[in-house]
């Protein structure tokens, strides 16, 4: 009886600490705030290069989330800010871009900014295509120092707001969803980044405070 008791509490004891052990995500956590305001009160993470130093040109990311909404403010220092001139849902690439993915186990959301405002979102399974007739509902805002699509005059930086309604995800509150960010730096429309490998942040696992 006792040989049993104990099998049982060693058993009980696998278990609980298989479950432990069963990480949701390898990656450093960041706890994303409460708030409306991202650009003030979120949570940052810089873009860097592959030493782990500060890009140049600067670049960071900062999320918060309220009412189902993630917030996410995209900063980018430039130079001259050039468009891919593509519709939504095209190659935003070939310009100055942010590309944002989301994943939540095989699933990947990815989001793709340029400083127009114009989003490029797509869905896809494990390494399979990108299905970009998927739809976030995502509405962006954006605000740019100096004139886009203008070479020979010095451009500062721009920003974009985005709103990523999380249902679009299927995220909830008490879900956690691991995030990279890339930003590509581009002269001319259609041409190579200024800098490769583009800097991108760490990436991470986020969850909800
Ligand atoms: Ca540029
Ligand atoms: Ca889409």
């Amino acid at each position: 009886m006792i040989y049993l008791a104990g099998s049982i509490a060693i058993a009980v004891a696998v278990f609980a600490y298989v479950r432990l052990r069963k990480p949701k995500s390898e990656l450093p956590v960041l706890h994303v705030p409460r708030t409306t305001d991202a650009e003030k009160s979120g949570a940052r993470r810089l873009l860097v290069r592959p030493d782990g130093s500060e890009a140049k040109p600067y670049s960071d990311v900062r999320l918060a989330h309220e009412g189902g909404t993630l917030h996410v403010v995209l900063y980018a220092s430039d130079h001259d800010i050039v468009t891919s001139g593509a519709p939504a849902d095209g190659p935003m690439w070939k310009g100055d871009d942010f590309h944002v993915v989301f994943t939540r186990g095989t699933t990947s959301f990815a989001f793709d900014i340029d400083p127009k405002c114009t989003i490029t979102d797509g869905k896809r399974e494990a390494q399979g295509a990108w299905n970009y007739a998927w739809q976030s509902g995502a509405k962006a805002t954006c605000d740019t120092d100096g004139t886009v699509d203008e070479p020979g005059d010095n451009d500062e930086e721009w920003v974009v707001d985005l709103d990523i309604p999380m249902s679009a995800m299927d995220l909830g509150e008490k879900d956690t969803v691991d995030l990279s960010v890339r930003r590509c730096d581009i002269k001319e429309r259609g041409g190579k980044p200024l800098v490769e490998p583009c800097p991108q942040i760490t990436p991470v696992s986020l969850t909800f405070d």
